[in-house]
């Protein structure tokens, strides 16, 4: 790695280090310095009489607590985020000047904040939702900002619908809930009459939508971008973010019970893996297409309701975003980051989606009410890693001291400067496409196909993910009231798959649809979860154990889970150390009570000899809801008799054994595996 790079990786965290504020150790003091002798009772006239204006502490900090709230996002309000570094792996020199792009190896620091998008900021972190996906890049020419999602399309064409789509999600007007839920009549009557939403939709429907946990969930910029190389020659790009831990859900009731057992379910998780050093990463990945195959395609690559098949456009690995570091303060860098699409480099540019160019202007314009006024990007999390320099002024909160009699340009007095860059000294020139059309408010014809992709989508699943859809649909679409909406989304899911729309119509009460459907046989099978990587790292395994378990048998399970880098938790009936037949001692850190099995992403039963009937019945219901949620199960010694008493024997999934070492490897494989979907619940 070069000098200057190395220095630019470390300068956001020598930026933030300036920020930074310790406060222990140190005397209390206002605002202006000052240091303060008391804090416990504020000025009275007298010991029981009324508090004195004059008492300057107090105001001061009742006034700061007053003001303390900001407005939320109207979408993405929930997020968390964490602090990381993108490495490149492959020079992409060919399609892009850009210089963080160019040299293998090389590094630049990153923020990534992820989100649901429906729901407000104390909701809880797995609705059926959509998930944000925005990675700031502090590059040495300035901050690029890649503001994804988890699924590669959109509901919507057109910006100009997005306060619609986004009144229609949030809670209804007239009641004010329900909270982070699309299962309501206004979310579904949008999607009926609005049918470009349709690919959408089945991507909401998926599995997709309720993620395990924030760390293995792709990302995808959505729209197409353009890519331009130092000699001017432009490149369709579409960017892709592959988990490298693969792509991994939850199950239905799985999901609604966590949102109320632990609602801080995957911030907790980020954070934690973070603290533990199993750094989160992705994979950088882009699809490519030459300016002059825009219209080789049977969809229309500005269409954002159209994602580009990867075995059509292959994606190529380029680069690795680890995330390393926890933020310190949530409010100061996670409330305050500030992420635009507009935010590019040089080598980066836009398409004409229109869904794009929408955004371009709305994400600046929310800072404004957001984050108080125009110089939101003096905050530290927002401050580019190259130096700012313009003749902007003045405003709320500003920070700057700029210098010097002129903030204009042209100047004599500063020898005009700042001066503007050419290209060859780093000055970003708009990619020049030639454009000619009338001014006219319309739909181009080629993004009128609203079905073709959504049943690719469909078609690309297995029949476990299929199930899943049509228990989504029935699920959501038996929440709403208005039977007429509930029979236009059928009539509307008709057009996709016909089979999916029966049985949805059956479910939900209303008039099943006997002719229609797609003919559509495409897949691609890069679309569908069954086909992503599987390992056991950080997989979480609720330990249960009790008094009198095999003490050498049970220590080296544990031993071995940990050696395979899962996060086993031991659990009991209540906290503190349980006893080994062999003397061994082993702490629970978790109860029954708080140790709920959603929480797990498998269980290993050991029980104990002394085991009474309360840990029974408690590890009985635990392995049954590991049991229906699909997850793997272990059992050895005591245990095993736990798993046939609640009657679980040898299915997919399910590993006991006496030899250590043959049920360690045996068991660790079916962690890996995350979920056993043939087991016939
Ligand atoms: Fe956003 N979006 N969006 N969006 N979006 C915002 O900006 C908007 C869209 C996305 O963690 C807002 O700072 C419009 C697509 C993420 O801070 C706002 C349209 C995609 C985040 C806004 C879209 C996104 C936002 C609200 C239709 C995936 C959270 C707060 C044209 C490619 C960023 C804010 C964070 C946030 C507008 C559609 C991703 C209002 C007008 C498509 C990840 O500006």
């Amino acid at each position: 790695m070069s000098e200057e790079n190395k220095r630019n990786v470390n300068s956001k965290n020598e930026q933030l280090e300036q920020f930074r504020s310790d406060d222990r150790d140190k005397h209390l003091t206002t605002n202006q310095g000052l240091k303060v002798s008391e804090d416990e009772f504020s000025l009275k006239a007298g010991e029981r009489g009324p508090t004195l204006m004059e008492d300057f502490h107090f105001r001061e900090k009742m006034t700061h607590f007053d003001h303390e709230r900001i407005p939320e996002r109207i979408v993405h309000a929930r997020g968390y985020g964490a602090h990381g570094e993108f490495e490149l792996y492959e020079s992409m020199k060919e399609y892009t000047k850009a210089k963080f792009l160019q040299e293998p190896g090389s590094k630049v620091p990153v923020f990534v904040r992820m989100s649901t998008v429906a729901g407000s900021k104390g909701s809880a972190d797995i609705p059926r939702d959509v998930r944000g996906f925005a990675t700031k890049f502090y590059t040495e020419e300035g901050n690029f900002d890649l503001v994804g999602n988890n699924m590669p399309v959109f509901f919507i064409q057109d910006a100009i619908k997005f306060p619609d789509f986004v009144h229609a999600v949030k809670p209804e007007p007239d009641t004010g809930y329900p909270q982070a839920a699309s299962a309501h009549d206004t979310f579904w009557d949008f999607i009926a009459n609005n049918q470009e939403s349709a690919h959408m939709v089945m991507w909401l429907m998926s599995d997709r939508a309720i993620p395990r946990n924030l760390r293995m969930m792709e990302g995808f910029g959505v729209h197409t971008f353009r890519l331009v190389n130092e000699e001017g020659k432009s490149h369709f790009v579409k960017f892709h973010w592959k988990p490298e831990l693969g792509v991994h859900s939850t199950v239905w009731d799985e999901a609604q019970k966590i949102n109320g057992k632990n609602p801080d379910f995957n911030r907790q998780d980020l954070h934690e893996t973070i603290e533990n050093g199993d750094y989160p990463s992705w994979k950088l990945g882009v699809q490519v297409i030459p300016e002059e195959d825009e219209f080789k395609f049977d969809f229309d690559i500005l269409d954002p309701t159209k994602l580009w098949p990867e075995e059509e456009v292959p994606v190529k690995v380029v680069g690795r975003m680890t995330l390393n570091r926890n933020v310190d303060n949530v409010f100061a860098e996670t409330e305050q980051v500030a992420f635009h699409p507009g935010s590019v480099v040089p080598g980066i540019d836009f398409s004409n989606d229109p869904l794009l160019q929408g955004r371009l202007f709305s994400y600046t314009d929310t800072q404004l009410i957001r984050l108080g006024g125009p110089n939101f990007h003096e905050l530290p999390i927002n401050r580019p890693v190259s130096p700012f320099h313009n003749n902007q002024r003045d405003g709320y909160g500003r920070q700057t001291i700029n210098v010097g009699k002129t903030s204009y340009h042209n100047n004599s007095i500063a020898s005009n400067t700042p001066s503007v860059a050419t290209e060859a000294e780093g000055g970003y020139a708009h990619y020049q496409e030639k454009v000619d059309g009338r001014k006219i408010q319309a739909r181009s014809e080629s993004f009128k196909d609203h079905f073709s992709q959504a049943t690719l989508f469909y078609n690309s699943m297995t029949d476990v993910e299929k199930t899943h859809i049509k228990e989504a649909f029935s699920f959501e679409l038996g929440m709403v009231n208005d039977k007429s909406i509930r029979q236009q989304v059928v009539n509307m899911i008709t057009n996709i798959n016909l089979e999916l729309s029966q049985e949805v119509a059956a479910n939900i009460g209303v008039q099943v649809p006997t002719e229609g459907g797609s003919n559509v046989t495409k897949s691609s099978p890069a679309l569908s979860q069954a086909n992503t990587v599987n390992k056991p790292d950080t997989m979480k395994i609720g330990v249960l154990l009790d008094d009198g378990f095999t003490g050498e048998a049970v220590q080296k399970v544990l031993d071995g889970l940990k050696e395979n880098k899962t996060y086993p938790t031991v659990i009991s009936s209540k906290l503190g150390k349980i006893h080994g037949d062999d003397g061994t001692e082993i702490e629970a850190v978790g109860t029954f009570d708080t140790g709920h099995p959603v929480l797990f992403d498998a269980v290993y039963v050991a029980g104990g000899a002394e085991t009474d009937a309360n840990f029974q019945k408690q590890a009985g219901y635990f392995v049954t809801e590991m049991f229906n949620h699909y997850k793997p199960i272990g059992a050895t010694g005591e245990g095993i008799a736990i798993l046939h008493e609640a009657g679980i024997t040898d299915v997919a999934g399910v590993v006991t054994g006496e030899d250590v070492e043959q049920f360690l490897s045996a068991y660790v494989d079916a962690v890996s595996q995350h979920r056993h979907w043939n087991r016939n619940v």
